[in-house]
């Protein structure tokens, strides 16, 4: 089950707010289950507060993609359901699912397809550039998403991330903490520096989309980035694409949500 620590009542909650809040067409995958009729548009299964679908909500608004969104209920567990499984044997959100039944999971993959199906130049064709953004999002995945999210985000939100006992949950966070700070380091003056506007340069790349969602994650444990001043800036000019907002209405309810809740930060 994919829970909030300490907020039992969050399904209703988050579910007010989903339904008048989402791009594209919405169906309540628990009202109709997760087999509705037949649409020749592609689908997404996701859900608005998780990390990895808030990427692919993003850009889907800024490019204007057809897409039918189906909403898969983290919070009554509908991910570790039969239907849902059998689609998804890992139990986890974004999927992608074509009309003709092919299937795709993970968020930086799906990124990936979705940019070079409709020739994003957010995804450059040329060899070199389009390997940086590559290396860029596998950065983030493998190294600083690691550390942060399952090292100090997701295991103070999460039951099933908490580890078991107090001195192994304080452990975790703590390695989470400083590893965190020192990805936001080499984040900050290396890989971002003082002069570039996004993080594989002056334009916008599936990079962004993938990163920007990664690191305000860590707005739900109330992190502050102020100390990494090229982070902020980049995360400014993310922020301030159209849709930025409208996809990141329910995140940020279910942040003000948990304002009073004790976190450990960074
Ligand atoms: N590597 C996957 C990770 C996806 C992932 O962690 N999804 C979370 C939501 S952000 C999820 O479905 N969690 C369900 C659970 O932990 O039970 C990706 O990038 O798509």
């Amino acid at each position: 089950m994919f829970s909030v620590v300490g907020k039992s009542d969050l399904a209703m909650f988050l579910l007010g707010s989903m339904m008048d809040n989402q791009p594209g067409t919405v169906r309540l995958a628990h009202d109709q289950g997760i087999q509705q009729p037949e649409s020749k548009t592609m689908k997404i299964y996701y859900h608005p507060v998780s990390t990895t679908s808030r990427m692919l909500m993003l850009f889907v608004e800024d490019c204007r993609i057809e897409v039918d969104w189906r909403l898969v209920d983290l919070f009554t567990g509908e991910h570790v359901q039969p239907n849902y499984l059998t689609l998804n044997p890992s139990g986890m959100v974004p999927m992608l699912e074509e009309d003709d039944g092919f299937r795709l999971s993970e968020s930086s993959t799906i990124l990936k397809y979705l940019a070079e199906k409709i020739g994003s130049p957010t995804y450059p064709r040329e060899l070199r550039q389009r390997a940086k953004v590559n290396e860029m999002m596998d950065w983030l995945n493998t190294q600083f998403y690691r550390d942060f999210a399952y090292g100090l985000v997701y295991p103070q939100l999460y039951p099933h991330l908490r580890r078991p006992t107090d001195e192994q949950q304080a452990g975790t966070l703590a390695w989470g903490r400083e590893k965190t700070k020192s990805w936001l380091t080499i984040l900050d003056r290396h890989l971002i520096g003082p002069s570039r506007p996004y993080l594989c340069g002056q334009d916008i790349t599936i990079a962004d989309y993938f990163g920007a969602p990664m690191l305000t994650a860590g707005e739900l444990i109330r992190c502050d980035f102020s100390p990494y001043p090229n982070i902020t800036r980049w995360l400014g000019h993310v922020k301030a694409r159209p849709g930025w907002d409208r996809v990141n209405r329910a995140f940020n309810e279910l942040a003000g949500s948990l304002k009073d809740q004790p976190f450990e930060v960074l």
